[in-house]
């Protein structure tokens, strides 16, 4: 267990804001900036992708953790597959507004996944249905809920909660809670 954690079997809902609710034939994801051309994908061809099952601990910087939860979805390896880019960085974005940034390094390498399954059922749209983010190595406020974009970067940029005094990188390992942790 990562420092000042503690183990919960309840699953919180934490949400900066109301949950969305776009409709599957109005969802697409797409990965653009800093790349030759932008990519996307509408629903039916994105779970038509290559899946992977995991099975990963989550860490919530408000100090719970849960243990072994299972997922399911894309990597973002296979959704980089034909992407050539110079970026070092990520902004993911998402409905209803929500962005994080991270390093392209850490999305990658079979460390991250656009997960739309939880426990083999869709993921519900209270933990980030159709499809969130998961970036399970770092704090949970990494991996965003109701993603639609990657857009590639040069430079790094604050999101949301980084930008309201959150850890730029967040290793709960570390402890990377606040600025200056
Ligand atoms: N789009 C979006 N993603 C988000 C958030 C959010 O408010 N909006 N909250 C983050 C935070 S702070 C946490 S701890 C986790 C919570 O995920 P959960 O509600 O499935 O437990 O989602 C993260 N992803
Ligand atoms: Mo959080």
């Amino acid at each position: 267990m990562p420092p000042g954690q503690y183990v919960t079997r309840d699953f919180p809902v934490l949400s900066a804001g109301p949950t969305p609710h776009t409709p599957l034939d109005e969802w697409s994801l797409t990965i653009s900036g800093a790349v030759e051309e932008p990519v996307s994908w509408p629903w039916e061809e994105f779970v038509a992708l290559p899946r992977e099952s995991v099975t990963v601990d989550i860490h919530c910087v408000t100090k719970w953790s849960k243990l072994d939860t299972t997922w399911t979805g894309v990597s973002i390896d296979t959704l980089l597959e034909g992407v050539d880019t110079v970026a070092g960085y990520v902004t993911v974005w998402c409905d209803g507004g929500y962005t994080t940034n991270l390093p392209l390094e850490d999305i990658t390498g079979g460390r991250a996944w656009i997960a739309y399954e939880y426990g083999d059922e869709p993921l519900e749209p209270e933990h980030g249905g159709p499809a969130r983010l998961l970036v399970p190595h770092l704090y949970f406020w990494k991996s965003a809920k109701w993603v639609r974009g990657l857009a590639l970067r040069e430079d790094d940029e604050p999101g949301f909660w980084e930008a309201y005094g959150y850890h730029n990188y967040g290793d709960p390992w570390k402890e990377q809670r606040y600025q200056g942790d």
